[in-house]
């Protein structure tokens, strides 16, 4: 059995979210799994009403929920947490403030992790700045192994599959091996020099080095403020589903042949500074995840380079502004 945790869970992504993973959508339809939900005492009443309706919906895999606003008892024997809660940054606030409010709640969670989730607990931070929450999460959990802490860039991965998608009219599930390198905000940089359609490579399917180097990234890495001004909220079912996949790679292992795009903490590859979390190309197997390198890496152009560059200085920038918030 599975017990997982979820922070922020009456929210938008936690309320998509908790029924995908408790219909087996996370883990596969053979796995029972215990929800344990946290949210803050605010959110207490919107919480419980998201467990009855999770007692409602008769999950057949659902073997129990939890549902608290008590760090400790949502972390207590988790093997699986997924980190949506967090502060939004709202009108007047500087980045710095939000940057402020996300370490110290990041702090909490990780030193609740650390000492009562179950040993070889996976983490998947969700909340935003996520790569840098992913890092405030590792440096107060320093006895979580540093490949147990990953965060969510699976969501742009899956836009950069859709976009090729629908240029090209054909099945998402035909598209493979895009990359999204960096952070998750709009310095990532989506990459398709190695990605595939039913074997074919992108770049020679679409013969638009324009539109390849500049309309498809700037819309990947703009997606989610499209969807807000369309919405006026923020992507959700999106986001849960993506959750779901970088889990379900992460713990069942990805395809052959296939990578997908995880934050994980950097070993330097590909020249990216080490001590970042940044979104690599990985694969899955047994549990574990390893970046792409085959025999001697990726070819990376000189254009991406300056992509890979650019978005590991802003990672190194909010690593900064996160530390000047410790002290
Ligand atoms: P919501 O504001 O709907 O939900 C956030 C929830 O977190 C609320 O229920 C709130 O009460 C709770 N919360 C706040 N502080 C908490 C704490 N200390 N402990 C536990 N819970 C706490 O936001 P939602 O739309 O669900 O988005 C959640 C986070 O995901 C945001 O930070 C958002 O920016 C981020 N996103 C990240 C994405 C990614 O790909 N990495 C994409 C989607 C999303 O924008």
């Amino acid at each position: 059995m599975f017990e997982r945790d979820f922070s922020g869970f009456s929210g938008q992504i936690g309320y998509a979210l908790v029924p995908m993973v408790a219909r087996g959508v996370m883990l596969g339809a053979d796995q029972p799994v215990i929800l344990h939900m946290l949210d803050i005492p605010p959110a207490a009443e919107a919480l419980n009403g998201v467990k009855m309706e999770l007692v409602d919906a008769a999950f057949p895999l659902l073997k129990g929920v939890v549902a608290t606003t008590d760090v400790i008892e949502a972390c207590t024997g988790v093997s699986i947490a997924v980190m949506v809660g967090g502060f939004p940054r709202k009108e007047g606030m500087e980045r710095k403030d939000v940057m402020s409010k996300n370490v110290s709640i990041y702090k909490s969670q990780a030193s609740a992790l650390e000492k009562h989730a179950a040993a070889n607990c996976k983490v998947l931070v969700v909340a935003n700045p996520a790569n840098t929450n992913a890092l405030i999460l590792k440096e107060f959990a320093p006895s979580i192994p540093e490949r147990n802490i990953t965060c969510l860039t699976r969501l742009d991965h899956n836009r950069a599959l859709g976009q090729i998608s629908e240029r090209l009219n054909v099945q998402v599930s035909d598209v493979k091996n895009a990359i999204i390198w960096g952070n998750h905000s709009s310095s990532q940089y989506p990459d398709v020099n190695h990605a595939t359609v039913a074997g074919k490579p992108v770049k020679q399917l679409i013969n638009d080095d324009a539109w390849l180097s500049g309309e498809f990234i700037a819309t990947v890495q703009q997606r989610g403020a499209a969807i807000i001004k369309a919405r006026k909220l923020s992507s959700a079912l999106s986001a849960a589903s993506s959750a779901c996949d970088h889990i379900r790679d992460w713990v069942l292992g990805t395809p052959e042949g296939t990578w997908v795009s995880m934050g994980v903490y950097s070993d330097g590859s590909y020249n990216v500074p080490a001590g970042l979390i940044y979104s690599f190309p990985v694969t899955c197997r047994n549990g574990e995840w390893t970046i792409v390198q085959g025999k001697s890496g990726l070819s990376i152009d000189e254009f991406s380079r300056k992509k890979l560059d650019a978005t590991a200085e802003e990672l190194s920038e909010e690593k900064a502004l996160a530390y000047s918030c410790l002290s």
